[in-house]
């Protein structure tokens, strides 16, 4: 007997699950739909109908959801906020933004890795993005900057060689998100300009704890234009409130594996808490005499200007205090550019800035697919915007009348003449540009090798020795051996001791040293180069994991917890199961899992343990690592007394980071770099 189809299982969520304050599913055309669950079918068990238009939408609009990834810097994590002027500029700028004090300006900032896929980790050794989208009231000014204040490349027409050699190699298809394989050290080996960005994805800053704790780098020199029309260049650097802080990278590859979205997880887990991350924003200011007695070109990327120098004026700070709404609408979808600048600010003559300025326009039209994509919320200026551009795939305004070319007369017919150019909006700053056209790279870009020596000099011993042994680890991860021999003579040229060091790290005999195109000079060292040097002791934006088992003392986990969050700090405890695990008095439950929840995740540890639990956890490794771990990784390791036996299995040695838990919220605001020497052997 046929089966009624009125008895039929409808399936979960159908219209029995609705309640008054449901939204009405509809298809994309505004039609209600009955049933979400089932297609239509010619009979109960019979072939899907081709007219099941319903269907056809849901399948159609699901195979078109994903949209090209960049490029580079595919995986990126976003946040809304607002940029306030503390220190008005009008005197070098008539950016609106810079005016007044206390203006505020909406921002939408995304940051990003450069080499792995969207899908790919958060903590690789790699530079980092940093793009910050200013919706001002003269429309959108986009600073697309990096963790790292100068670029591999000195001309845009060396970018895609730069980024082919990066990403994974092409016939293999891998490896993903390193840089740690030939074709990258091959190119960087034959290309001397990329030795000052290289030795900073090397050192500790490529390896960045949060995103919340990095520095940000306009990188290209800018001009400032003030309302008489007079220019001075420009650097623009954001600097965290929180202080920068790295990973060590054994804890950086091991996150790899712990939590693909180590950065992105802390991003959102702040902003969600109220924990609002907070830049400030700073500028260089260099005037052309200035620039012309500095000892490196002012256009060329691969150059900081030191602080030492040119000292840094805070005029603004940015707060990120709202997460994204939809990742896709927004983080997907946004598209920087560094055209995007405003009345006020001017690019500076930099070959790389000008290559950018054509770059990121076209990407985004194969990217988000039509000339409209500014239409997109995200993109969208605040300020209202109206030109005579019309038409094109995906124009969702309507624009009025017949007004869509300039000049035209129709005013004086009484019709709408449509938006005129105004004398008060962006101009372009006047300069002298007169010369032959060359093909070259001028003689003042020359000189690749003392800015890396000056890098390297201004790094704490630690911090060198992280450096060495990152180059040994990349190397090391190299097949062809005239590359790193390459390597090795190019290095020679930064310091005799830092390429012996990498010798020795990989076995091999120094080779003769590369010869230089321009003799380097010795630069006075800059400490603001150095994380250790400006490391700020604080437990704000810090995470601890809690360790306890049964037995543990309530109230002792509770006033540990509440010392944490008294400092700024994050607890978050960690037990062999999570649900409710019995204490000394009553039950509780973890946050997270033993197994799930290694040392890696957070920036110091507490043992609350009984003499029982700290036995039984010593016969188990992932307890055994959790310990061992955190002492490797140079962390506070804050404990009771009972917790011996685990401490002993780990191999810990006391030192002034292993500390009672009364103690644990002031160790638990640095790392124990005096450690290290016992716990690894670095290059
Ligand atoms: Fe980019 N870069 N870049 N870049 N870049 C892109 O634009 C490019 C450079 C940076 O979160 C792409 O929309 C060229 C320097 C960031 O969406 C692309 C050159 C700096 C982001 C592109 C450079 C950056 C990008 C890919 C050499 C630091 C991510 C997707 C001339 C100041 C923005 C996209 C986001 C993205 C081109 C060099 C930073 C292909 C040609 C220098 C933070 O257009």
């Amino acid at each position: 007997m046929a089966e009624k189809i009125s008895d039929l299982p409808r399936g979960n969520g159908g219209e029995t699950q609705q309640t008054d304050t449901s939204q009405k599913l509809t298809t994309n055309h505004g039609l209600p739909v009955s049933d979400n669950q089932n297609s239509l079918k010619a009979g109960a068990r019979g072939p899907t109908l081709l007219e099941d238009f319903v269907l056809r939408e849901k399948i159609f609009h699901f195979d078109h959801e994903r949209i090209p990834e960049r490029i580079v810097h595919a995986r990126g994590s976003a946040a809304h906020g607002y940029f306030e002027c503390t220190d008005p500029i009008p005197e070098l700028s008539r950016a609106k933004l810079f005016a007044k004090k206390g203006k505020k300006t909406e921002v939408f900032v995304r940051f990003s890795t450069v080499a792995g896929g969207a899908g790919s980790v958060d903590t690789p050794r790699d530079v980092r993005g940093f793009a910050t989208k200013f919706y001002t009231d003269e429309g959108n000014w986009d600073l697309v900057g990096n963790n790292i204040p100068v670029f591999f490349i000195q001309d845009a027409i060396k970018f895609p060689d730069l980024i082919h050699s990066v990403k994974m190699e092409a016939d293999r298809g891998f490896p993903q998100a390193a840089s740690a394989h030939d074709t990258f050290w091959d190119f960087v080996s034959l290309m001397p300009e990329t030795m000052h960005t290289v030795m900073w994805a090397m050192s500790d800053r490529g390896i960045p704890r949060s995103y919340r704790m990095m520095d940000g780098f306009g990188v290209n020199t800018f001009k400032l234009v003030n309302a008489e029309g007079s220019t001075v260049f420009v650097k623009f650097h954001w600097r965290p409130r929180l202080g920068i802080q790295s990973l060590i990278w054994d804890e950086s590859a091991k996150l790899q594996g712990a939590d693909n979205d180590f950065h992105r997880r802390d991003l959102w887990d702040a902003i969600e808490a109220g924990d609002f991350p907070e830049w400030d924003f700073a500028i260089q200011v260099i005037d052309q005499a200035t620039a012309d007695s500095l000892p490196h070109d002012i256009l060329d990327a691969t150059k900081i200007v030191p602080e030492e120098i040119v000292p840094l004026r805070v005029i603004g700070r940015m707060v990120l205090d709202r997460n994204p709404s939809n990742h896709f609408a927004e983080n997907e979808q946004v598209a920087f550019l560094p055209s995007n600048i405003v009345p006020g600010i001017d690019f500076s003559d930099d070959p790389l800035l000008q290559g950018r300025l054509f770059s990121y326009l076209d990407t985004q039209k194969s990217r988000l697919g039509t000339t409209n994509f500014h239409q997109i919320p995200i993109n969208a200026p605040r300020c209202p915007f109206a030109n005579m551009q019309r038409d094109g795939m995906m124009q969702t305004q309507v624009p009025e009348g017949r007004a869509n070319y300039e000049p035209n007369s129709l005013p004086e017919a009484g019709e709408d003449g449509g938006p005129r150019a105004m004398s008060s909006g962006f101009r372009t700053a006047p300069q002298d540009t007169q010369g032959e056209k060359l093909r070259i790279r001028p003689e003042s870009f020359a000189d690749h090798y003392s800015q890396p020596r000056m890098y390297w000099m201004s790094l704490t011993e630690n911090e060198q020795a992280h450096l060495a042994s990152a180059i040994v680890f990349e190397l090391s991860k190299v097949g062809l051996n005239h590359i790193r021999l390459r390597m090795l003579s190019n290095l020679r040229n930064v310091d005799q001791g830092l390429a012996q060091r990498v010798a020795d790290g990989l076995a091999m005999t120094l080779p003769p040293a590369s010869t230089p195109a321009a003799t380097p000079i010795d630069m006075d060292t800059s400490d603001a180069l150095s994380i250790q040097k400006r490391w700020q002791p604080t437990l704000q934006g810090r995470k601890v994991g809690i360790l306890f088992d049964e037995g543990s003392d309530q109230a002792t986990i509770t006033g540990l917890t509440e010392q944490i969050q008294k400092f700024g700090g994050t607890a978050f405890t960690v037990a062999p199961k999570v649900g409710g695990i019995k204490l000394s008095e009553g039950a509780m439950s973890a946050d997270g899992q033993l197994a799930g929840s290694p040392s890696w995740m957070f920036d110091a540890v507490a043992l609350v343990l009984t003499e029982d639990a700290a036995a039984r956890l010593a016969q188990d490794s992932a307890a055994i690592g959790f310990v061992q771990d955190a002492y490797a990784h140079l962390k506070a390791i804050g404990h009771v007394p009972e917790a011996k036996a685990l401490l002993d299995r780990a191999g810990v040695q006391a030192d002034d980071g292993t500390v009672p838990l009364t103690d644990l919220a002031k160790a638990a605001q640095q790392r124990y770099w005096d450690r290290e020497a016992k716990v690894r052997q670095l290059a």
